[in-house]
Order: structure tokens, then C-alpha cells, then sequence
């Protein structure tokens, strides 16, 4: 826990290692291997990090994000690392007049328009570094999403560049849930789509979320026969099924498939559901959770820790 003293406030390493999305072990690691960060200790020798370390350490989460290896980063100073993150946010294309600098939602559809990949890739990895992970979702992956499906709609991108924008979006998404590790107490949430749903953006965007707030994982990919949901869910020894229902999904299928898992899955596997579709879904029965906002995963998150973590 965090502790307010007199002159200075410190923290726990469970409590650095949840602000910094670094794991406890690669904390103790780096101390180890890169002499930073070296908390205070406790009399009893349990560590104490400072508000100083925590800050430091925020960026070079970010940097490793970027790409960065950490022996490139964990031994940099605050100031250096404050000004790779600059450089880093410079590497952007050439800004548009219209346009400040830093992420560029249309920009990055331009280069879609162009099919450059490399400038799709760069565009997304500056983003994630100016942005961090969380921002990255809300603010740049979401809004892409919804734009590119609009212009796809009007006839100004092909399936194919929608396609690609897809595909290039999942592998940084992925690439950042690999670099979280799972938290002491938290779920493990097994994460799919309904049958004849194609839509797995949302469930990629949702899994980054959950590894950053500490939950375990398991992807299951799009378009999963609810037996085999039910079956994964044993095996797999999960906490909760997630399901993504997007706004093309038909509304009585999506219920119906809902009714079956609630009937089907173990009594003490929880049922949440998410993404636009589910908005039109009534709550079939007592049983699942419709969870329309982060705030509301990191509150069903925060329950789940508290009644059974
Ligand atoms: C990419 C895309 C596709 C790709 C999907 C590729 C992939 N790997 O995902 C492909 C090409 C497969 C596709 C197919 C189709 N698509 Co499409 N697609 C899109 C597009 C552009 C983006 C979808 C997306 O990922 N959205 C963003 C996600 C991240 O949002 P989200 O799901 O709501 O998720 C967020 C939250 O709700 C939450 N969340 C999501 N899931 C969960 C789950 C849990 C448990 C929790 C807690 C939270 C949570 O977290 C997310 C992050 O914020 C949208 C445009 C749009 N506006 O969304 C169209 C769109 C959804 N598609 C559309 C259509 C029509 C189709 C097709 C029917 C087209 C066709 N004629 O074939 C098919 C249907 C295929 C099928 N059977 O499912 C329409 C739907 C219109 C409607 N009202 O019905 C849209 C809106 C495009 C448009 N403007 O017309 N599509």
C-alpha cells in the first residue's frame, strides 16, 4: 500500500508493479541486472518505492512499448527518458498544415488510403508511445476503428485495406499483451465471439485492457460453437467468459446463444458481455454482466478481487 509520511509518499511493489503494469519479479529482476530501481526498505526488508521510481519506471514502460529492449532503457535517467520519448513522438510522418503533431487520425487513414504498411505500423507504434496503452485503446484504436467502417461504408477504403488496417491493429494490440504478466488474485478471463460473429477487434482491445489491469487472458478467437465455449471454459480453468457482440450480430441470435451459456457454463464461471451489440440486449437473466465501458470492466474487475480473489 501506498503510505503518505511526513516528508515523502511511497509504495508497496505490488502497488509500483499495478502503476507501472511492470511485474513484481521483473522489478526485483532489473534491480538485480540494471541497478535501478533500488527502493528504501522497510525494517523488515520489504520494499518501499518512491513517487521518483514510479515515475521513471512509467517511462520506461512506455519506451519498452515502443520497442525499446530494457537494457537499452532501465538505467536511463528521467531527463533521457523524457527525451527519447520525444524523439520518439517526432519519428511521426511529416505533420500535415492542418494538423498538430503527435497521432493523426487522418493521417493514418491517408496511409491506409495509400496502402503503406510501414507507415500504418509507425503510425500506430508512435501512437502507443505518445500515447500509452490505455489512450492508445480509447482515444487512437477505437476512434480508427469506427472511422475506417465509415469510409469502408461510403466506398472510400476496399475490404481489403479495412482488412489490413485489421490485421496490422491486432499484432501491435498482441504485441502489447505480451509484455504484461498476470497479478496475484486477479481472474483469468477466457475471451471469444458468439457463432457467425467475425468481429474480433473488440475482444483484442479488451484483452490488452484486462492484461494491464492484471487479469490472466485466453483468447479464443472470433466465431466459437457455444460447446465449445463451455468446453474451453472447463478446460481452460477460467474465472469468466467474456463475450464481444458487435452492431452487426442479430440481436434474438446473440440472446439466445446467451441463454445457453448461462445454462451451460460452470456455476462458478462468470458471464460478461461487451462491445456495441450488447447495448440493444436485454438482460436475458440474473447471471450476466453487460459491461459497456472500461470503467465498468475495471469495476467488475475490482468486485471479482474482492469476493473471490
Ligand atoms: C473491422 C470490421 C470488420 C472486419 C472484422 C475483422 C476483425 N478481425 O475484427 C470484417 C471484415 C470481418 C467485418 C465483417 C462484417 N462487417 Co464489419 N466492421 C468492421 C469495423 C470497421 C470495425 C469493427 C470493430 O472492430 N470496431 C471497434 C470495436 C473495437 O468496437 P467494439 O466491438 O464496440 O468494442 C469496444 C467495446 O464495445 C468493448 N468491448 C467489445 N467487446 C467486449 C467484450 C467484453 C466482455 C467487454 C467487457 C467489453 C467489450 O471494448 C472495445 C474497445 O473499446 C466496423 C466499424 C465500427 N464502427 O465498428 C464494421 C461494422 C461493425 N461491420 C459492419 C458490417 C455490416 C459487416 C458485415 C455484415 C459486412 C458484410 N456484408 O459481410 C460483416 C459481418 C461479418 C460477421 N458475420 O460478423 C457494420 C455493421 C452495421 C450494422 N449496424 O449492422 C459496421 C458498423 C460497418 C459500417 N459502418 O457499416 N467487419
Amino acid at each position: 500500500m501506498a503510505t503518505k509520511g511526513t516528508n515523502k509518499q511511497q509504495y508497496s511493489i505490488r502497488v509500483a508493479s499495478r502503476l507501472t503494469g511492470i511485474s513484481p519479479h521483473t522489478l526485483r529482476m532489473w534491480e538485480r541486472r540494471y541497478g535501478f530501481p533500488v527502493p528504501e526498505r522497510t525494517p523488515g526488508g520489504a520494499r518501499r518505492y518512491s513517487v521518483e521510481d514510479v515515475e521513471r519506471l512509467k517511462l520506461i514502460s512506455r519506451a519498452l512499448e515502443a520497442g525499446y529492449r530494457p537494457n537499452e532503457v532501465v538505467a536511463k535517467s528521467l531527463e533521457s527518458l523524457e527525451e527519447i520519448m520525444v524523439a520518439q513522438a517526432e519519428v511521426l510522418p511529416p505533420t500535415a498544415p492542418d494538423h498538430g503533431s503527435g497521432p493523426s487520425l487522418d493521417r493514418i487513414i491517408r496511409l491506409v488510403e495509400d496502402d503503406d504498411v510501414e507507415g500504418i505500423r509507425n503510425e500506430l507504434r508512435a501512437a502507443v508511445a505518445v500515447l500509452g496503452p490505455k489512450r492508445f485503446l480509447n482515444d487512437f484504436a477505437h476512434p480508427l476503428l469506427v472511422k475506417v467502417g465509415e469510409r469502408w461504408r461510403e466506398g472510400h477504403l476496399s475490404v481489403r485495406q479495412e482488412h489490413l488496417t485489421s490485421e496490422l491493429l491486432t499484432t501491435q494490440i498482441r504485441a502489447l499483451i505480451a509484455g504484461y504478466e498476470v497479478a496475484q488474485g486477479a481472474p483469468t478471463v477466457l475471451l471469444t465471439t458468439l457463432p457467425d460473429e467475425l468481429h474480433s477487434l473488440g475482444l483484442q482491445m479488451v484483452a490488452l485492457h484486462l492484461a494491464l489491469s492484471g487479469a490472466g487472458v485466453r483468447l479464443l478467437g472470433p466465431n466459437a460453437p457455444i460447446p465449445d465455449i463451455v468446453s474451453a471454459a472447463a478446460a481452460l480453468e477460467v474465472d469468466v467468459v467474456g463475450i464481444s457482440v458487435s452492431v452487426a450480430a442479430p440481436a434474438s441470435a446473440s440472446r439466445g446463444y446467451i441463454e445457453t451459456l448461462l445454462d451451460e457454463l460452470p456455476r462458478k464461471v462468470e458471464l460478461w458481455v461487451g462491445g456495441d451489440g450488447s447495448m440493444d440486449l436485454m438482460e436475458p437473466r440474473k447471471g450476466v454482466r453487460f459491461l459497456h465501458s472500461f470503467d465498468a470492466i475495471e469495476q467488475a474487475l475490482a468486485e471479482w478481487r474482492r469476493t473471490r480473489g
